[in-house]
């Protein structure tokens, strides 16, 4: 590209996408592509013969898998030794870097490798042509990626087209069927090999009746796109509906045990694999909110899952099963039904139970991706069980793309967190052979996620899916580059010292003016957008703050409360429970304390409240003058969607704060010790 050289020599999809997207570069930078098919009966050019380097082609670049490197070189000697070391194999998707005298080398075992080696010299940029760098050795640390769209086909009468979406329409239907121009859809294909996931799902988990029909009648329009996504390596993944014997195969029941119901999913599953010989395998939301599933003919989730993984399993596919199971018509007088529980106590008990191909797909934390939550206990119940953990980048419960709130720091946690204590393995290293799952934030919207910094949730979850250990600040920074390219503006630093003040710490801002210490679900009823902090009070769904007089708090602990600290391995299930040990963060997640209860930080629970709300609303009116000052560097359009959004920030952050104060000032008659403005 312009002045530098790069020779791409691999089989198959994968070098074929490299050198396209060499191509692409060569027309929007300079440049030309010439290509050669390598020289048949295994016959390797002369300066192979003669054991030279990749000198005589005068290479910047070379991305090759190791069977296809023409020439013998320096960084393949590297690689040799480096395996010798014990380094192994590179894997389907992993590759190696190394810079020797003025060549950077990529080589992998497979194409897949090759992809994902080009996207890293992207990010590196000129850093990639410097001093020579020493072996690296890039592989995932988990093995499925997966972006799990919730699109409806139809527009649904109370959802709408995308369920929790915030960024438009979706990108695949459109009308009651699929768009008849899907070119976004390759656009995304390529946007999420660059961020390091593989897998999608098409649409929502709960299955509605047209939407039910992808896994039959409809199956070619999930073909037509998984033909869009391949050459990025990414794979087709369906929600289907538990039901769908019945409702598409006319059988009276969809009863896991009877034969019938075995012999249609094997048949339509087969079918499926005949159209899409790469298809991923199923996501199943059963007996969840009103969704079908076992429980109607008296079957265990095990049961439900099983069925679906034989038909799956004799071509490699996976299902994923929802542990988002509980009773959402309680019953709020109820005391002893703790929502919070129920995951674990409907899952953990089946371990062991389900077949291999059955990855259970657990939400991070207990309840429903709140700001705050722990980490759901089932991730360290089920050892006998591969387990995928479930993140949420549409921001529903965080702001619906309309604040600013980058998730990278909340994951990043929740991913290092070891349930075991320090020394044990992580979320991550749990999930690493389920997988790691994101809810997108993708739609149609010009920007594509709404909020034109949404879009760096999706790729902090590539990223930190692909290597839990970055640091997302760091994330961030390329994600910065990659965007903005603020070496092409007049002042590089401004703007990228202003997207960090404006971006590392805002989830914890919006943590700061929303619900307190970890007791979540303040929200509207409904569309869950801006504060109503006894909205869910006396509701079904099994999210109480139990706020009175005196104090506020969900009390789960084994000796007075719901029992729920138990379902946690030493050392947690000891620190939840007690009232000293327990984070600040969370305290009110696992106790009921009175509003003079004093945290580790040393303020009391209701100066805390009206403090971080008070703070929060400056944060925001800071961000916003931050933003203003970078007027002149960023794209005008994308200037303006931010202050637009920021204003409507600013707007419902006071709200939050003014709510949440006078609410919990008229409950407690506590005054703010500053005396500041409390309606
Ligand atoms: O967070 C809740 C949402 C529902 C969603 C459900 C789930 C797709 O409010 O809209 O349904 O979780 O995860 O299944």
């Amino acid at each position: 590209i312009g002045s530098r050289r790069i020779l791409v020599s691999g089989p198959g999809t994968g070098a074929e996408t490299v050198l396209r997207e060499i191509e692409r570069a060569c027309a929007r930078y300079g440049g030309s592509v010439r290509r050669q098919s390598p020289p048949s009966g295994g016959e390797r050019p002369a300066a192979d013969r003669a054991g030279a380097d990749t000198a005589p082609y005068d290479l910047a670049l070379v991305l090759a898998t190791e069977q296809a490197l023409p020439v013998e070189t320096a960084a393949r000697a590297d690689l040799r030794r480096h395996r010798g070391e014990g380094t192994g194999t590179l894997g389907e998707e992993g590759f190696a870097l190394v810079r020797h005298g003025d060549v950077t080398t990529v080589l992998a075992d497979q194409p897949g490798g090759l992809r994902y080696g080009l996207f890293h010299v992207v990010r590196l940029g000129e850093s990639a042509f410097g001093p020579a760098r020493q072996i690296e050795v890039h592989r995932p640390a988990t093995r499925l990626r997966i972006a799990n769209h919730w699109d409806n086909i139809d527009v649904h009468p109370v959802m709408g087209q995308v369920e929790r979406g915030y960024a438009g329409g979706s990108i695949f239907w459109r009308d009651g069927a699929l768009r008849r121009d899907l070119s976004r859809v390759g656009d995304y294909a390529r946007l999420l090999a660059a961020c390091g996931i593989n897998a999608i799902t098409v649409n929502n988990v709960n299955v509605h009746v047209t939407e039910a029909h992808l896994l039959t009648t409809r199956l070619g329009d999930v073909a037509a796109i998984a033909d869009l996504v391949r050459p990025y390596g990414i794979r087709v993944h369906l929600s289907v509906n538990f039901a769908s014997p019945v409702a598409l195969g006319g059988l009276a029941t969809a009863d896991p045990l009877e034969q019938d119901v075995r012999a249609w999913w094997t048949e339509t599953t087969r079918r499926v694999y005949e159209t899409i010989p790469d298809f991923g395998g199923y996501v199943v939301k059963a007996d969840s909110e009103g969704q079908p599933g076992p429980f109607a003919y008296g079957r265990s989730h095990a049961d439900g899952a099983n069925v679906l993984a034989d038909a799956l399993a004799p071509f490699g596919g996976v299902v994923h099963w929802r542990a988002f199971v509980y009773n959402h018509r309680q019953d709020w007088r109820d005391r002893s039904t703790d929502r919070a529980r129920a995951a674990y106590d409907h899952f953990a008990p089946l371990d062991g139970q389900f077949r291999d191909n059955v990855i259970l797909q657990v939400k991070h934390g207990p309840l429903d991706f709140q700001t705050r939550e722990p980490v759901s206990p089932v991730i360290a119940a089920m050892p006998a069980t591969r387990l995928a953990v479930e993140f949420q980048a549409t921001q529903e419960y965080t702001g619906q793309q309309r604040h600013v709130c980058y998730l990278g720091p909340w994951w990043s946690e929740l991913l290092r967190f070891a349930p075991w204590g320090a020394n044990g393995d992580t979320v991550a290293d749990v999930a690493a052979n389920g997988g790691l799952v994101v809810v997108s934030n993708v739609g149609d919207d010009p920007f594509w996620t709404g909020h034109p910094l949404a879009q760096a949730n999706l790729y902090a979850f590539g990223r930190l899916a692909w290597a839990p250990e970055l640091d997302p600040a760091a994330v961030l920074d390329e994600w910065i580059d990659l965007t903005f390219v603020p070496s092409a503006t007049s002042d590089p630093d401004l703007l990228r010292r202003t997207l960090h003040e404006v971006m590392d710490d805002s989830w914890r801002t919006y943590e700061r003016y929303t619900a307190p210490l970890g007791v979540g679900f303040m929200v509207r009823p409904g569309n869950h957008y801006g504060p109503d902090v006894d909205g869910y009070e006396y509701t079904p769904w099994g999210t109480y703050h139990f706020a009175d007089r005196d104090g506020v708090g969900v009390d789960r602990t084994r000796s007075s409360g719901t029992g729920f600290t138990g379902q946690y391995p030493s050392p947690w299930s000891d620190r939840y429970e007690s009232l000293q040990d327990c984070p600040d963060e969370l305290l009110l997640f696992f106790h009921h304390v009175p509003y003079g209860h004093v945290l580790r930080s040393g303020t009391t629970v209701i100066q805390h409240i009206y403090d971080t709300h008070f703070a929060g609303v400056e944060q925001v009116a800071e961000t916003r003058r931050r933003w203003e000052r970078v007027a002149g560097l960023v794209d005008p359009a994308v200037h303006a969607r931010v202050t637009e959004r920021l204003n409507e920030q600013l707007r419902s952050a006071q709200e939050w704060r003014d709510q949440v104060n006078t609410y919990f000032y008229r409950k407690s008659g506590v005054p703010d010790a500053h005396g500041r403005r409390i309606h």
